[in-house]
């Protein structure tokens, strides 16, 4: 199958520049590239699509550059709602090392540059002279995002964001061939702008493609990307740990997860068919959305990693706690509610954790068998907890009811 049909079936191909993209990919190996700002120190989810779509090409043959923005972080690619909070250039440059590192990590791309290297070098008269002139003010004015804030308000820097992108393209279009630019739905006005100036300086009969990737969404119209407590889900992993992103991948809707298999996984569509099959005869199961989970953690952690996300999982579906380790149940639990229990009364800890509301309420959960530590019954009143109750003597799963939970460690 030809790669641009086999992205429109994955829900991957947007909008493209040029009606012979599809036959230029399937005569030529390609050079093209895709650009992220250092805004934070890792990509989340919401990166991450694009980049798939980047080892796709690759795995085609096509030969990607990733281009890490250390100078266009500094001035801010311009947002539907309002300026960007400047960054510090230690900050950005920071950003842009820890992004190269986990890029390298993740994805093993060979080329991974970064524009400080040649924006940085330009002066403001030659900006002006050299590039500024190719741009229309009028044309500039058009693009999306800058339409959309020229009520609210823009500032000159970020205006002046889609020049400095173009020349990013330009620049590797001569130093690497690049013939392609690729990003989300949202860059096409920066990429436009790319392929226009490339053409003024180049010459018409220079080519420029470029094609973009749907911006993800929810089946309820809300922004991708959070995980349930509204935090980002990051690729990094001490950002967020490989079983809360294992979780994120898991937590997937029934009416989400087969796009998301044909987003995010490489699995073939008729492997993704024969899953989906599977997964309908049982969907209270969730194969599909364990197929999912397992298929993205294990690209962006690695084996052994998504192993214990998936061993972690299991073990707190299941309640069988003293199967895991101490750090595990760390992992498992880090947004739950941490007190300190050694020495103290059981009836004191319920309270604290705001398990029970009051002592009363406390004697009658742990009366009637409500309460658990570690997964076993206790049905003490006069309970201390020491660290023989806790696993490794570190930590207890204490749960009232079956969805009340707290972490009591020693
Ligand atoms: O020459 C370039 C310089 C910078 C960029 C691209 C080419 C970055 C780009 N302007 C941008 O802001 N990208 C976003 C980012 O960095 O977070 C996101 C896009 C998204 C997708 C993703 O990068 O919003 O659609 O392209 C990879």
């Amino acid at each position: 199958m030809k790669i641009l049909e086999e992205l429109k079936l994955r829900n991957l191909l947007f909008d493209q520049n040029d009606p012979n993209l599809e036959d230029v990919l399937e005569k030529e190996k390609v050079t093209f590239y895709l650009g992220a700002d250092p805004t934070g120190p890792s990509l989340h989810v919401g990166h991450l699509v694009t980049f798939l779509v980047a080892k796709r090409l690759e795995m085609l043959g096509h030969k990607p550059v990733i281009l890490i923005g250390g100078a266009t972080g500094l001035i801010g690619d311009p947002k539907m709602q309002g300026e960007r909070k400047m960054l510090t250039l230690d900050i950005t440059l920071s950003n842009a090392k820890s992004l190269e590192n986990q890029i390298n990590n993740i994805f093993n791309f060979k080329d991974v540059v970064n524009n400080y290297d040649w924006i940085s070098k330009i002066n403001v008269i030659e900006f002006l002279r050299d590039y500024g002139k190719c741009f229309n003010v009028n044309n500039m004015i058009n693009k999306e995002t800058v339409k959309a804030r020229l009520e609210t308000g823009i500032s000159y820097t970020e205006f002046s964001y889609q020049i400095l992108q173009s020349l990013d393209w330009l620049h590797l279009y001569e130093n690497y061939n690049c013939k392609m630019q690729i990003g989300g739905q949202d860059q096409w006005g920066n990429m436009t702008a790319g392929s226009d100036l490339i053409r003024k300086k180049l010459g018409s009969e220079a080519n420029a493609y470029t094609f973009t990737i749907p911006l993800i969404l929810k089946s309820d119209g809300t922004k991708f990307g959070k995980s349930e407590g509204g935090k980002s889900v990051w690729l990094d992993k001490d950002m967020t740990s490989p079983y809360e992103f294992y979780q994120f991948w898991i937590n997937t809707p029934d009416n989400e997860v087969e796009l998301r298999l044909k987003q995010f996984t490489f699995l073939s569509l008729e492997e993704i068919k024969e899953v989906i099959t599977k997964w309908e005869v049982k969907k209270e199961e969730r194969l599909a959305q364990k197929v999912l989970a397992k298929e993205i953690t294990t690209f962006v952690h690695g084996k052994d990693l998504t192993d214990e996300a998936i061993k972690i999982s299991e073990a707190l579906f299941s309640g069988n706690y003293k199967e895991l380790t101490a750090k595990e149940i760390k992992m498992g639990f880090s947004d739950l509610v941490h007190v300190n229990g050694l020495n103290k009364n059981l009836i004191d800890v319920l309270i604290e954790t705001t398990l029970a509301s009051s002592k009363r309420e406390a004697r009658d959960f742990i009366i009637s068998g409500a309460v658990t530590l570690n997964g076993e019954k206790c049905q003490d009143l006069a309970k201390i907890l020491t660290k023989e109750d806790a696993i490794e003597g570190t930590v207890i799963v204490l749960r009232r009811g079956k969805k009340k939970y707290a972490l009591v460690e020693m």
